[in-house]
């Protein structure tokens, strides 16, 4: 029996980098998860008796909704709803099961890196049949029905249990709780030489993962001990928690501290990685030697043919616009195409489908391949694992050696939290507007080549999307870029990323701030955060 629940409008369910989020409070206010839901749904055609993923990264506030969601997906015409065990599927794993099994799409409720917790984050995401984020165009249709929606569907049905696989019904749709672990792990197999990284464990190479209380701990057991021989106790914080344990679940050397610190230590262990709270993001660290996630990226492209899935060669790679460009260097020397698109994984999905692109990456610490269509953080650890199993050097070789080979990109991230919002969109107003007047303006000894505000052209469809963050290129391949967050839920959050490029033979050994030094003091000249914000420092630099 369907219900047609009334509801009224909210105005705020626009969806930013990587789908709605918002404070848990303003989720549990009545009908506010329901609407967004049923904006989706209304927005989703071909949907009578199609398939439907629902999973999420394990944090509070998951069960209720996906209840919710179940039902609401009987009533709008669904044929089957697959969800994860206990709720629970990684963003990769949800987009690999969107793809095995020909669902339509998928919803993937995580508000990703972000805290969880009654006083923190939750979001919802939408992900289309390629089993990648749901493009602009449709992230803008939801938000247009979302500001007319007036009724939403459910219909009267009991929880379903979550807790083990196997096979229910709710009003008349079949539901199907999958295992969340076991198709990904499979995929993983195909793709990576499992057979070289045990035989580098078998060789004494030891490594520490930091699940960090969220979704990948379930995962990283089974691929990492129970598959590749780790011993049990290499992956830490590996049980999920709906609050990750009061942390911030976001893996960079800021918050997985404790991990960084090891691996600086005189016992580290042979390589150090992390995830975040939906498993798409990786951090990487090898003993004594941090590698910045743009590095990362541009490593693993150097050497992926070392891996069976990429042994053929890359056809392209793709970054995101403030990545740096560390991976373009490899794509040089390898002879393929290298795009540049805005932040977000929803752009990359175009470029994957039409198979011009292999890997993709942003420096947010997420990279990726053709094998889904989200970032992965565990991908990228097995892909790290395979490398260093078949070049039998540890990670800080690998990386003088690359940069010895392509130059350095030394890069750092200042994130600039919880500003008042009129004050940040001042900035970047003012910053804009001066844009035209600048090259030539700057102070000290960096030679302002270019500067302009990031547009990009999809260049499988055409579509554009401008305003995507000011760049200023310098001489030399230096470069400052600006942007606001889209992914924060009070306030605003400026991101500027700071990149200079040394050549082989150049000063390839040094301390990344001590290097960008001189570009940090330009930003306060062209920018002028303290005086619009009255901050004298970044709350966070990675
Ligand atoms: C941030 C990152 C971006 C990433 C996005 C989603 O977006 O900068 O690179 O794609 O988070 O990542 P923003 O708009 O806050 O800069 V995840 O792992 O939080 O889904
Ligand atoms: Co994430």
């Amino acid at each position: 029996m369907i219900q047609s629940h009334s509801t009224r409008p909210f105005t705020d369910q626009k969806p930013g980098t990587s789908g709605l989020r918002k404070k848990v409070k303003v989720f549990r206010q009545p009908g506010y998860a329901e609407n967004f839901i049923q904006s989706v749904f209304d927005v989703v055609a071909d949907k009578a008796g199609a398939t439907l993923v629902i999973g999420g990264d394990g944090r509070f506030h998951n069960r209720p909704v996906i209840q919710t969601a179940i039902r609401m997906a009987a009533a709008n015409g669904f044929g089957k709803v697959l969800v994860g065990r206990d709720g629970i599927l990684s963003t990769p794993a949800a987009s690999n099961a969107i793809r095995r099994y020909g669902a339509i799409g998928g919803l993937v409720l995580s508000a990703s890196h972000n805290p969880g917790g009654p006083e923190e984050d939750f979001g919802i995401k939408y992900n289309v049949a390629n089993g990648g984020p749901a493009p602009e165009k449709i992230t803008e249709a939801i938000f247009a029905r979302s500001k007319t929606i007036d009724r939403w569907l459910d219909v009267a049905a009991p929880d379903i249990d979550l807790g083990r696989p196997g096979r229910a019904a709710a009003g008349g749709m079949a539901v199907e709780v999958i295992d969340s672990v076991a198709d990904y792990a499979a995929l993983m197999e195909r793709l990576f030489d499992f057979d070289a990284i045990r035989a580098l464990v078998k060789s004494g190479f030891t490594m520490r993962f930091d699940a960090m209380s969220a979704v990948t701990g379930p995962y990283a057991h089974e691929i990492l001990e129970r598959r590749l021989g780790f011993p049990a106790g290499t992956v830490m914080n590996g049980t999920p928690l709906e609050d990750f344990g009061g942390h911030h679940p976001d893996p960079n050397i800021v918050n997985a501290h404790d991990l960084y610190r090891t691996m600086m230590g005189t016992d580290a262990p042979d390589l150090g990685a992390a995830s975040d709270g939906d498993g798409d993001r990786n951090l990487i660290i090898g003993r004594g030697c941090y590698v910045a996630p743009s590095d990362s990226l541009a490593m693993l492209a150097a050497n992926a043919h070392l891996a069976p899935a990429y042994a053929g060669g890359l056809k392209g790679v793709a970054r995101s616009m403030p990545t740096s460009a560390a991976v373009d260097h490899v794509a040089r020397a390898l002879g393929i195409p290298v795009f540049e698109t805005p932040t977000g994984w929803k752009f990359f999905g175009n470029l994957l489908d039409a198979g011009m692109v292999t890997i993709c990456g942003e420096e947010s610490a997420g990279t990726g391949s053709d094998h889904v269509r989200e970032k992965d953080g565990v991908w990228a650890v097995l892909l790290w694992l395979n490398i260093l199993a078949r070049r039998g050097i540890p990670v800080a070789e690998l990386a003088r050696a690359h940069w010895a080979r392509f130059g350095r990109n030394y890069y750092a991230r200042h994130d600039y939290e919880g500003l008042e919002t009129a004050r940040a969109d001042a900035l970047m107003a003012e910053l804009r507007a001066a844009l035209p007047g600048l090259p030539g303006r700057v102070p000290g000894a960096l030679t302002l080549e270019q500067a302009d505000d990031f547009a990009y052209r999809d260049p499988v469809d055409g579509s554009v999307s401008a305003h995507q963050g000011v760049r200023l290129l310098f001489a030399g391949g230096s470069r400052l870029v600006l942007r606001l967050s889209g992914t924060g839920t009070s306030g605003a959050t400026l991101r500027v990323y700071l990149e200079r490029y040394e050549p082989p033979g150049g000063r390839l050994d040094e301390d990344p701030a001590v290097m960008l030094a001189g570009l940090a003091e330009a930003l306060e000249a062209v920018a002028g955060i303290a005086r619009h914000t009255g901050r004298g420092k970044p709350d966070v630099v990675t």
